[in-house]
């Protein structure tokens, strides 16, 4: 209303009067006004003004441009809320009045909610990082992606997996290790992944496998947070939390509850490609602040994993998927 107000002035002057008004879909405000009475004279004539992002009918109203339209159809198809939605835009319809075409207002509006995750500063030290996560999210196979971008970028890396408890999950990632050609320890527990975090000195990096659990097997996740506690003290130590883009609002939240107690700096989202819907997932994150480094879409270690990045939060909730 506030806005409309004071496009009505910008028009007809400080002096504007309202004959009308009426709300409309998606909570804009149409405001009939007219130009102040002139002294001595008649009233001026009517003006409708359209609301932003909004364009007259013949019939006298105002309907949504279509561009806005289907930017709104789109991001609800990704499963955005009606209130994230309206939420982006607002601003998006002002920067369409400047000129801007919708598509790329989004974009950029996607991008200011989305910020671009940090990365930890590289200190010469040796860097432990850990994926943790539910079963069957796509931890291991993300760690062997994110294998492939630090070798991509020249550093020297090993495999440890703490992953023992479940058949064949130690020969998965033996596997990755054999074709990548890095070392791969094996720890039982904490005390043999502090070993092998001090045999690993030459290494920039650490990549740490761990065994999913139940988010609701708070027993074990007790004993995960102990043994990367303690593997802590022997390096610098960053856990992402892997959460699978497929699973619903309420398995995130119950992965999000169970995991906060291992304090995940970061999250990778896995499995846009198996949904059109990563919206739930990137809206979930911005309700906890949590702060999404990478987006893997397939199972191609080689090439579905992405930096997350504001263009790339924008493909998600406009297209479904990353371009
Ligand atoms: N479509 C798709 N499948 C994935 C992705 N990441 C992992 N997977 C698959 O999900 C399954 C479980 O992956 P895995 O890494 O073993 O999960 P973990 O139990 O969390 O270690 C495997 O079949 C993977 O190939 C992804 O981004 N997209
Ligand atoms: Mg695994």
């Amino acid at each position: 209303m506030e806005d409309a107000l004071q496009r009505a002035r910008s028009v007809c002057g400080e002096d504007a009067v309202v004959l009308a008004q009426e709300t409309i879909a998606g909570g804009g405000v149409t405001l009939s006004i007219t130009d102040p009475p002139k002294v001595g004279g008649a009233a001026g004539k009517e003006k409708r003004i359209a609301p932003r992002g909004s364009i007259p009918t013949p019939q006298g109203g105002f309907v949504e441009s279509a561009d806005i339209v289907e930017v709104r159809q789109r991001l609800l198809a990704s499963g955005c809320s009606s209130l994230l939605v309206e939420r982006i835009l607002g601003p998006v319809k002002r920067l369409q009045s400047q000129g801007v075409h919708a598509i790329d207002a989004t974009a950029k509006i996607v991008g200011r909610l989305f910020k671009k995750p940090t990365s930890p500063k590289a200190s010469g030290n040796l860097r432990v990082l850990a994926v943790v996560g539910p079963t069957g999210v796509g931890k291991t196979t993300s760690l062997a992606k994110l294998a492939v971008l630090l070798l991509r970028s020249g550093r020297r890396i090993a495999f440890a997996t703490m992953d023992t408890y479940r058949v064949g999950a130690v020969d998965q990632l033996r596997a990755y290790a054999e074709v990548l050609q890095v070392p791969l320890f094996v720890a039982h527990g904490g005390e043999e992944l502090a070993s092998a975090i001090d045999a690993a000195g030459d290494f920039d990096v650490l990549l740490v496998d761990t065994a999913g659990r139940s988010p609701l097997d708070t027993e074990n996740l007790m004993v995960l947070a102990r043994d990367l506690e303690r593997a802590g003290k022997h390096a610098e130590l960053d856990t992402y939390l892997v959460l699978s883009a497929a699973s619903g609002k309420d398995a995130l939240e119950r992965a999000r509850s169970a995991y906060a107690v291992l304090n995940p700096r970061s999250a990778v989202l896995t499995k846009v490609d198996e949904t059109r819907e990563s919206g739930i997932a990137l809206e979930f994150f911005l309700r906890y602040g949590i702060e999404a480094s990478f987006l893997c879409d397939g199972q191609d270690v080689n090439k579905n994993i992405h930096r997350a990045s504001p263009s790339r939060f924008a493909d998600l909730l406009l297209t479904g998927k990353i371009q």
